[in-house]
């Protein structure tokens, strides 16, 4: 039975029937900042792809290029319109292609540099755009820069990497990795130690170093004049680090990425000279011309760090930063309250020109629905949220179909950050927010129902093991012919993003005055209006309206305008467009 429940911004006494937004304007969008989002980038939808697990063309068992190439009109159907590729480098794999040992070359099991520029040209051919992944703040420890660094102590390349004397047997300060532990480790052939923010076979690149700084920046152009039209930048906040080496303060509490730690990464993370690296690599990018190459970072930090990051007002620093705030999803996040203290939180913080880069999942965090606990309404509402939203919105792949994560025992994880907390149980791990074994979030993409869900051939072994029980329904072939399908609720949501220049160009408002579980904005652009309403309640919903609207879109079959106003579905979202 459907709650009736009306807007009560239209009836409270002595206010006229009018959009509640223009009668009462929130605090954050009393001055709405004019439009200026018209670069490519700021109206794109971005998709990610982890090569090794998104489709094996040559049955190896290991995803490939060939195998993104295979798969491009699937994406252009799915109307993405740029694919971010996590990393196909040559690289021991201690990391799985985040600890880089070549930064120019293609590793032979992903394919060759010929299959890569395929690859661009196929992309850009459907007018889609490809971002490589790039990780500038350390190498792999096999990259011969740190074979020879760590060789003498004198040799060419030795003031490459961060070496310092310890304190007698101790490190040389507090500085801790980002997953956990301590940063600094010994070398014995050098007599020194070595800082590594990531793992620890990961040693972090001493940017200080000119000639750092000009060998990375060869590689940037490298790839920029391959055709790439930017990069993904991995765990950029920690590029620059202080040049005094001073202890970081003691302040307990949850830090980068979630993590418990006694002392807080400030000596390590968004240093200024961070902000100012930022906006000398967009100078780079700029010198490939128009169409504008781009530079998404992965960072960590206040909302104010985020914006220096970006250049500060002139956003000539990075182009857009993610939005982690999403990371965990516990259950009082999965509220409207919620969703809409961070929107309004970042209209305030990023007006326009920035653009709010919203994820729900990547190769790191667990997939959206097990965060969500298999709530398949929810995970219904915020794939409209995402892509009604003002912002970028980046999906992970398999996210469309409603993957799930895979439990992998510990045992047989190969994920290196399992391995470093080893010490807690699989079942203590099912319980923590923050994701101890990567494995469980990277399986292969689920093309159809079958041996090896079309990933790899039947009778092949797939590197990581398929999730044989998500793929009898969380897969493409099945939810293609189900209209009803999460699969296509994304493919219309982007059909009607791209169509529609207020949810990809378009301010935001938010309405005021709803019931509790409800959230709404308005989109507007050139004197158009959408409103978006998203109800997160168990219950079905009516809402008066107090103008005329039509249905764009409902998540929900029963979804439907009714006199006078719209009826929601139990966990369900609307797209209306003002008459
Ligand atoms: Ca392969």
């Amino acid at each position: 039975m459907a709650e009736k429940l009306e807007v009560p911004v239209t009836e409270r006494p002595g206010m006229a029937a009018a959009s509640p937004v223009t009668r009462h304007p929130s605090p954050v969008t009393s001055h709405p900042s004019p439009v200026t989002s018209s670069s490519w980038w700021q109206r794109t939808t971005i998709y990610q792809i982890y090569p090794r697990s998104f489709l094996d063309s040559n049955g190896d068992g290991i995803g490939d290029l060939n195998g993104i190439t295979a798969r491009l009109d699937y994406l252009r159907d799915l109307g993405v319109e740029t694919i971010w590729v996590s990393p196909f480098y040559p690289s021991p794999l201690a990391d799985h292609g985040y600890d880089i040992s070549d930064y120019c070359g293609v590793a032979p099991e992903y394919g060759t540099m010929a299959d890569l520029e395929r690859l661009l040209d196929e992309t850009h051919r459907r007018g889609m755009k490809l971002l490589m992944d790039m990780v500038l703040n350390h190498t792999s420890d096999q990259h011969p820069w740190f074979v020879e660094s760590r060789s003498s102590r004198d040799n060419p390349k030795a003031d490459w990497y961060i070496w310092r004397d310890g304190k007698g047997d101790k490190p040389p300060n507090n500085w801790i990795a980002l997953p956990g532990g301590r940063g600094w480790h010994y070398s014995r052939e050098r007599r020194q130690w070595y800082m590594a923010s990531f793992l620890p076979f990961q040693p972090d690149l001493n940017w200080r170093n000119p000639e750092v700084k000009q060998a990375m920046w060869d590689v940037v152009r490298f790839w920029l004049g391959k055709g790439v039209d930017g990069f993904r930048l991995d765990i950029f906040s920690s590029i620059m680090k202080d040049a005094r080496f001073a202890d970081n303060p003691f302040s307990p509490g949850l830090h980068a990425g979630g993590i418990p730690g006694l002392y807080k990464p400030s000596m390590q993370l968004n240093h200024p000279d961070t902000f100012a690296l930022a906006r000398e690599l967009r100078q780079v990018v700029r010198e490939f011309g128009e169409p504008e190459r781009i530079l998404l970072g992965e960072v960590f930090g206040s909302k104010e760090e985020h914006r220096q990051l970006l250049g500060g007002a002139t956003n000539d620093g990075l182009n857009l930063v993610f939005i982690f705030d999403f990371h965990f999803l516990r259950r009082p996040q999965r509220t409207a309250r919620f969703f809409r203290s961070v929107v309004r939180s970042f209209e305030r913080h990023f007006p326009p020109p920035f653009q709010p880069t919203y994820v729900f999942g990547n190769h790191d965090q667990r997939r959206l629905m097990s965060k969500l606990e298999n709530d398949a309404g929810l995970a219904r509402v915020l794939a409209v949220f995402q892509m009604t939203v003002r912002g970028v919105p980046t999906v992970y792949m398999g996210e469309e179909i409603g993957m799930t994560d895979l439990f992998v025992p510990k045992e047989r994880a190969q994920d290196p950050v399992s391995k470093l907390y080893d010490w807690v149980p699989d079942w203590v791990r099912g319980w923590l927010p923050v994701n101890l074994n990567r494995d469980q979030n990277r399986t292969p993409m689920q093309w159809e129902d079958g041996e090896n869900a079309g990933f790899c051939p039947p009778g092949t072994t797939p590197w990581l093991p398929v999730n044989e029980a998500s793929a009898r329904t969380a897969n493409v072939v099945a939810q293609q012919e189900d209209p009803r399908s999460l699969l296509n609720l994304y493919r219309s949501l982007l059909g009607l993003r791209r169509e529609h220049a207020e949810l990809h160009s378009g301010t935001l408002t938010l309405v005021e005055g709803l019931p509790e579980s409800v959230l709404g904005y308005f989109r507007h652009f050139e004197g158009r209006r959408l409103l978006v309403l998203l109800n997160f309640a168990p219950a079905s919903i009516e809402l008066r309206l107090p103008e005329s609207y039509s249905l764009l879109l409902g998540s929900a079959p029963e979804c439907e305008l009714v006199p006078g106003g719209v009826r929601l579905a139990a966990k369900s979202g609307v797209v209306l467009q003002v008459q």
